[in-house]
């Protein structure tokens, strides 16, 4: 018999492709039925089953604060009975301008749009219209949305679901992307040079949280940084996940590399529709209506979502917060690489602040691009392990290809359920 979230989802594949307004979550990579959420409190997300699970997607990263958190809730609320869109400069988008500026060291002056991939598309005209150069740079598994010049080569579902780029994209387009090996310097600098004075941008996701958790080698950041300076290019951090997250300051307090854009998104809208990107003032000045560099938008800004962003961004920075988190996340990581090596699972696990990652190995290695990510990535047993946390009221992301994530919410307590269950499952492999 069919339970409600398995109906209910059975009519939104009528209704919906895939049953799903996002191809990430339409669980190609662990197969089965997705669920259907219905619910969400602290750490725990209720399945259309009135099953509870402990949350360690959190909508993809932006519930740093855990499902529901009062004082978010509460200013949305307060901010909506005021009216939930003006068209106009509001206070609410001034504040959260001030704390994103006074958090983010590159930016001076900050434009916000309604998610990340408006961020990293708006970022990417930005610094096209302030080289006046057409190409860019991106990395192989990299994901910066779906906009156009940004599909190739991507991670998240595309990764996921196996598929290189999109179609749909126009040929002109794909042929000013430029796609490089992450970590490996090399495959840049032979873009540069094979492009003289056409590259207007490297965009890259200085932890890259797409094809799984990859971290960036000792000093291949600032390698970018210097390759960018020598060529006249611009380096854009797309922080959409890392902001916040990886440190309150961003991957770019974390590593010590100034990029020339940032692009925001996820936590800056604690789960309200809002991204960013923001910058030194000589190039925000490029940007309408200062500048000649186009980008608009109806409900940018809006009170409602500036709400959420500003509850979220304070509750984070009050004292400890942040470290608590990340604290819960190293235990989280260290508890499950416990459990595996006494089980004698070969696993590559990885953490930085909120944010972790999970492989189950195939063959010795190690996991560091986007090549070794799909040839060492172990998808069969990942799925496994998806299912079965799922089964005993854990959730993680539902493909080996994301990254995982912590909330304040979380507490030890919780922490040490889900350690008891990857025992428990690990055990039950191995009989
Ligand atoms: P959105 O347009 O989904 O708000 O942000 C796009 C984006 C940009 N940059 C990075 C580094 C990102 O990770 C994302 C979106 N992330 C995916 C999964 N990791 C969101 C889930 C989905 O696509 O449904």
């Amino acid at each position: 018999m069919s339970t409600r979230s398995q109906l209910l989802f059975a009519k939104a594949t009528e209704l919906m492709p895939g049953g799903v307004s996002s191809p990430a979550r339409a669980f190609k990579g662990v197969g089965g039925d997705p669920l259907v959420f219905e619910r969400g409190s602290g750490p725990f997300i209720f399945d259309a089953n009135g099953k509870k699970y402990t949350d360690y997607v959190l909508s993809w990263g932006p519930l740093i604060l855990g499902h529901a958190y009062p004082s978010v809730i509460e200013s949305i609320l307060q901010a909506a009975r005021n009216g939930t869109s003006f068209g106009a400069t509001c206070p609410l988008e001034i504040e959260l301008a001030e704390l994103v500026i006074e958090l983010i060291p590159s930016i001076e002056q900050v434009r916000f749009v309604s998610s990340g991939t408006e961020a990293t598309m708006s970022a990417l005209r930005l610094a096209r219209g302030f080289t006046g150069r057409d190409k860019v740079i991106k990395f192989e598994g990299g994901f910066h949305g779906h906009s156009d010049m940004l599909l190739a080569k991507g991670g998240s579902a595309l990764a996921t679901l196996g598929v290189p780029d999109s179609a749909g994209v126009p040929k002109q387009t794909a042929q000013n992307t430029l796609t490089a090996i992450y970590n490996d310097i090399a495959s840049v600098r032979a873009l540069f040079e094979a492009n003289p004075a056409q590259i207007a941008a490297i965009i890259i996701e200085p932890i890259a949280g797409n094809m799984g958790f990859v971290r960036p080698q000792d000093g291949f950041l600032q390698s970018l940084r210097d390759l960018c300076d020598a060529h006249g290019a611009l380096l854009i951090f797309d922080e959409v996940i890392t902001g916040f997250r990886v440190a309150l300051q961003g991957a770019q307090t974390l590593f010590g590399v100034t990029p020339d854009i940032t692009c925001l998104g996820k936590v800056i809208g604690g789960g309200m529709p809002v991204g960013a990107y923001g910058a030194r003032r000589e190039i925000m000045a490029h940007v309408a209506p200062l500048g000649p560099v186009y980008q608009a938008g109806t409900l940018s800004g809006n009170p409602v979502s500036m709400a959420s962003g500003v509850a979220t961004l304070k509750a984070l920075k009050e004292r400890k917060v942040f470290e608590d988190i990340s604290r819960l996340t190293t235990r989280l990581v260290e508890g499950i690489s416990k459990a595996a090596a006494a089980h004698n699972i070969a696993m590559q696990l990885d953490h930085e602040g909120t944010v972790f990652g999970i492989y189950f190995l195939k063959e010795p290695g190690r996991i560091s691009d986007f090549e070794s990510a799909k040839k060492l990535n172990d998808t069969v047993r990942y799925a496994r392990f998806f299912h079965d946390m799922a089964t005993k009221g854990h959730y993680f992301a539902p493909s080996s290809f994301e990254a995982g994530f912590m909330s304040a919410a979380h507490t030890d307590e919780v922490i040490d359920h889900t350690l008891e269950a990857v025992n428990q499952v690990f055990a039950h492999w191995r009989e």
